[in-house]
């Protein structure tokens, strides 16, 4: 199983600790292609943002499932979430926040969770990763 975990980066790295507790969890699940993501000292890369692009696209393509974390606002986020869509992958997404965006939320092809605890997203995710 690969899985494409999605979270800030320009966006904000304030959740990134929370995301790395979420990719551990993940990885009992399978293959996590975007485990960067968690990393705490993430430092722009002398790659060019085009190569980024592409290589997030491919990761994409080959994933089986997409779980994001959409408490911080992100247009990488948004815009990988609309290109999941498109590729009809299973496309989940979580917030702590009262709401996220109606693209988010409002899209049937994205089943949106809101959580309070790392306790409940795990127990969210588990749910969803039994049923797979
Ligand atoms: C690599 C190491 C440190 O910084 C980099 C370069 N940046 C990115 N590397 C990999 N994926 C990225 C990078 N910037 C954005 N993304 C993708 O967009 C990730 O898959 C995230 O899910 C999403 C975040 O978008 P922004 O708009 O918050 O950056």
């Amino acid at each position: 199983m690969k899985i494409y975990f999605s979270g800030a980066i320009r966006g904000g790295r304030e959740d990134a600790e929370l995301y790395a507790e979420i990719i551990t969890h993940l990885q009992q699940y399978g293959d996590v292609l975007t485990e960067h993501i968690g990393q705490m000292d993430l430092q722009e890369k002398m790659i060019t943002d085009k190569e980024i692009h592409d290589q997030d696209l491919n990761w994409l393509i080959e994933s089986d499932i997409i779980i994001a974390e959409v408490t911080v606002p992100s247009l990488g986020v948004g815009y990988e979430l609309g290109r999941g869509v498109e590729m009809k992958k299973p496309t989940f997404c979580f917030h702590r926040s009262e709401k996220t965006s109606a693209m988010v939320s409002g899209c049937p092809d994205i089943k949106t969770f809101k959580y309070n605890s790392l306790l409940d997203l795990k127990v969210f995710l588990d749910e969803i990763f039994q049923k797979l």
